[in-house]
């Protein structure tokens, strides 16, 4: 989608510090980091959120879960833990409307999560 801007990274058009990239999946910097370590994981195809996941999609779904967990071995948060997580829609805080997970780690985080 040409409007949505983590297309626009996945496209090379918008520059982020890529942390992983195949063809499927791409890994980079949140911008606005809350914790030392914080990746932004989003599939390269237009998928708004979480409501849009289907079962078509679990081999893409299942493929980025297990570069999460690489990345978090390379970031170095594996043994000492980390969050993954997704916000959906707008009560769950979703501001960009593609797909993407966040991987949280490098400090203790608050266990509130509501
Ligand atoms: O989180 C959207 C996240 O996306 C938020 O943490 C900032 C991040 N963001 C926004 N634009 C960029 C660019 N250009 N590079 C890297 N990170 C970015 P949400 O779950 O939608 O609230």
């Amino acid at each position: 989608m040409s409007d949505c801007i983590f297309c626009q990274i996945a496209l090379g058009k918008i520059p982020s510090e890529i942390a992983y990239e195949d063809d499927q999946i791409i890994a980079f910097k949140d911008i606005q980091p809350l914790a030392p370590v914080h990746l932004v994981i989003i599939p390269k195809i237009h998928l708004r959120s979480l409501n849009d996941v289907t079962s078509d999609n679990k081999g893409l779904i299942g493929h980025l879960f297990s570069i999460i967990r690489r990345l978090a071995e390379e970031f170095g948060v594996a043994e000492s833990g980390y969050r993954v997580v997704t916000n959906t829609g707008t009560d769950g805080g979703q501001v960009i409307g593609h797909l993407h997970f966040h991987l949280l780690g490098g400090k203790a985080l608050n266990a509130n999560i509501g």
